[in-house]
C-alpha cells in the first residue's frame, strides 16, 4: 500500500503542469557576464546573495540570452520568437514605439490565463505607443496591453533620454506645467550636453552619451523639461528594489490565493554606473564592481521578501542577463582600468554585441525548492526564449496557434528531470550563430571583427567558423576547413530554422 502512495505521489510530481502553480520571479540583470559573479569564478566582487540562488537551486552553466544586445534579448524572452524574425527588434531609440504589440502573447499574457497577476519593474528598452510618443500623455500600448497588470519601468536604457520612471501609463512624478520634450534628432530646449559642457559633468563620456545632462552625467539624446519627474541614477537601484518588494507585499496582502510574476529588471550593471554611495568604492574595481555588488544588494532584498511571506518554497526564481558583459560601454568609469584578475564573462569569448560565447551564454540560475535539487548544476543547453513555451508547460496552458514559435517545453530540463535540454540554439549578434551539441557554427559576418569602441571581438569573419566547444570552450582553433561536412550540415540547418 505504501509502495502505491509513494508510486502515485512520484507519477504526480513528475507531471509537468503543477496543481499549486509557484510563483516566478524573473530577476533579469542587464549586461552582466557570466563570470561576473563569484559562484561562477568573478574575483573582483563577491555576491553572496546571487550565489544564494544557486546554492539553494540550480546552476545552468550553458544557459543563454537569444542575443548578444539587450532589446532582441528581451524581446524573444517576453514573445518566444527570434528577433532577427521581425524588422525593428534591434538596439531600441529611446522614443521606440512599441515593438511588441497588443495581440501577440507573451509570457504575461500567457500567465494571466492561469491567474497571476504580473509586474514589470525596471528597465523596459521595447518601445512604447504607437506614434512619435509625447510623454506628457497617457502611454499606450505598453507593458499593461502585453499581460503586466502594472509597470514601474525606465522606458528605454538608464543613457538614453527620457531620463524618467513611467508608472502604468503616465510619467511619474510629473508636473504638467513642465512638460517632457525629447529629440534624437538635434538639440531641443536650452539644456546644457556633455559635448559643450564637459565642465559640469560628474562622469565624462567615452563614446556616445554626450548629448543632453541629467543629474550630472550626458545621456545619448536631447531632452527638455520635466524636472520633477527626472530619476537619480544613484537612488535608482534603491527605488527600484523598493517596488519590486513593494509588489510583492501588496500580493500577499490582497491577492494571497492567486500566483504572481515579477519581472525585476535591474538597471544595474549597464551604463551609467553609478552607485548609491554607501556601495561607492565597497569594491576594487572601481564603479563597475561596485554596481554589481549594489545588484546582490537588490537580490538580497528581493530573496529575503520571499522568506518573510514563507513563499521560497514555491517560488520559481531565475537570476539572468540580457547579454554578455561589456568594460566599456561609453562612459569613462575605469571599467577597464580596474578589473584587475576579474574576467567577466568567465571562460568564454567575447561579450556583449560578440557572436562569440560570451555575447550570449549568460549567468542563469534557477531556484525553485519544491522542485529543484539544491546545489545542482547543469550543463543543458537552455535559452531566456524557452521561457514562455515552459511556462505555459507548468500551467497546462497550450500556446495559441503561431505563438512562441521558437520557444521550446523545456520544463523538465529546469526541473533537472532532463538533463540534455535543446537540440540546437541560434545565438544572435552581428552575424547568426547554431549550437548544437558542443558544436558552435558561426555564419560569416560583415563589418569588423573587433568593435574597437568597446574592445570586444564582434565573431565577424567572412569566413566560415567552427568550434567544438566540449574541448575548445574558447572559440580558438576553427574546425570549418577540416570538418567540412559538419559545418554544411549547420549551415544548413541554420537556413533552415531561418526560413521556418
Ligand atoms: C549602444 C550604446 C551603448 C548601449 C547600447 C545598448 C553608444 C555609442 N553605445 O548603442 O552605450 O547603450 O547601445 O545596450 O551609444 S543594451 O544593453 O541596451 O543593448
Ligand atoms: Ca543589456
Amino acid at each position: 500500500m505504501l509502495r502505491w502512495i509513494s508510486l502515485v505521489a512520484t507519477l504526480l510530481l513528475n507531471t509537468v503542469a503543477v496543481a499549486d502553480p509557484p510563483n516566478i520571479v524573473i530577476i533579469y540583470v542587464d549586461d552582466l557576464g557570466f563570470g561576473d559573479i563569484s559562484c561562477n569564478g568573478g574575483r573582483g566582487v563577491s555576491t553572496p546573495n546571487i550565489n544564494r540562488i544557486a546554492e539553494e537551486g540550480c546552476n545552468f552553466r550553458d544557459g543563454h540570452s537569444s542575443a548578444a544586445t539587450c532589446t532582441p534579448s528581451r524581446y524573444s524572452l517576453l514573445t518566444g520568437e527570434y528577433a532577427w524574425r521581425k524588422k525593428g527588434t534591434g538596439i531600441a531609440p529611446g522614443d521606440a514605439t512599441a515593438i511588441i504589440t497588443p495581440d501577440r502573447t507573451t509570457v504575461a499574457s500567457q500567465l494571466k490565463k492561469a491567474g497571476y497577476r504580473s509586474s514589470v519593474i525596471g528597465k523596459w528598452h521595447l518601445g512604447l505607443g504607437t506614434n512619435q510618443i509625447d510623454w506628457n500623455q497617457p502611454i499606450s500600448p505598453g507593458p499593461l496591453d502585453i499581460g503586466f497588470d502594472e509597470c514601474f519601468i525606465i522606458p528605454a536604457t538608464g543613457d538614453r533620454v527620457p531620463c524618467v520612471y513611467v508608472e502604468n501609463r503616465a510619467v511619474a512624478g510629473l508636473d504638467p506645467s513642465d512638460p517632457i520634450t525629447v529629440s534624437f534628432s538635434g538639440p531641443i530646449g536650452d539644456e546644457p550636453t556633455g559635448l559643450n559642457h564637459p565642465e559640469l559633468l560628474k562622469m565624462q563620456w567615452d563614446h556616445g552619451h554626450n548629448a543632453t545632462i541629467i543629474n550630472g552625467i550626458s545621456r545619448i539624446g536631447f531632452m527638455s523639461g520635466g524636472k520633477s519627474a527626472r530619476w537619480v541614477d544613484e537612488d535608482m537601484a534603491d527605488v527600484l528594489t523598493q517596488r519590486a518588494v513593494r509588489f510583492i507585499d501588496q500580493h500577499v496582502a490582497t491577492h494571497k490565493n492567486q500566483p504572481f510574476f515579477l519581472f525585476f529588471n535591474p538597471h544595474d550593471i549597464h551604463v551609467p554606473r553609478v552607485p548609491h554611495p554607501r556601495f561607492a568604492g565597497v569594491t576594487t574595481m572601481g564603479p563597475r564592481g561596485d554596481v554589481i555588488a549594489e545588484l546582490d544588494w537588490s537580490v538580497g532584498e528581493i530573496l529575503r521578501s520571499l522568506d518573510q511571506h514563507q513563499l521560497t518554497q514555491n517560488t520559481l526564481v531565475i537570476f539572468t542577463s540580457d547579454n554578455g558583459p561589456v568594460l566599456n560601454d561609453g562612459y569613462k568609469d575605469e571599467a577597464v582600468e580596474k578589473a584587475g584578475k576579474h574576467i567577466p564573462s568567465g571562460p568564454w569569448r567575447g561579450g556583449k554585441y560578440s557572436a562569440f560565447e560570451g555575447g550570449t551564454r549568460v549567468p542563469f540560475l534557477v531556484r525553485w525548492p519544491a522542485k529543484i535539487q539544491a546545489g545542482s548544476v547543469s550543463d543543458a543547453l537552455i535559452c531566456q526564449i524557452d521561457f514562455l513555451a515552459s511556462f505555459s508547460e507548468l500551467i497546462g496552458e497550450p500556446l495559441p496557434p503561431g505563438a512562441g514559435r521558437d520557444s521550446l517545453p523545456l520544463m523538465r530540463t529546469l526541473t533537472l528531470e532532463d538533463r540534455h535540454g535543446r537540440d540546437h540554439l541560434v545565438e544572435q549578434a552581428a552575424t547568426l550563430s547554431l549550437r548544437q551539441g558542443k558544436w558552435k557554427f558561426i555564419a560569416p559576418g560583415r563589418g569588423p571583427a573587433i568593435n574597437r569602441q568597446v574592445n570586444i571581438e564582434t565573431g565577424n569573419s567572412p569566413e566560415l567558423q567552427l568550434y567544438d566547444l566540449a574541448t575548445d570552450p574558447g572559440e580558438t582553433q576553427n574546425l570549418a576547413k577540416s570538418n567540412v561536412s559538419r559545418v554544411q550540415e549547420m549551415q544548413a540547418l541554420l537556413k533552415k530554422i531561418e526560413g521556418n
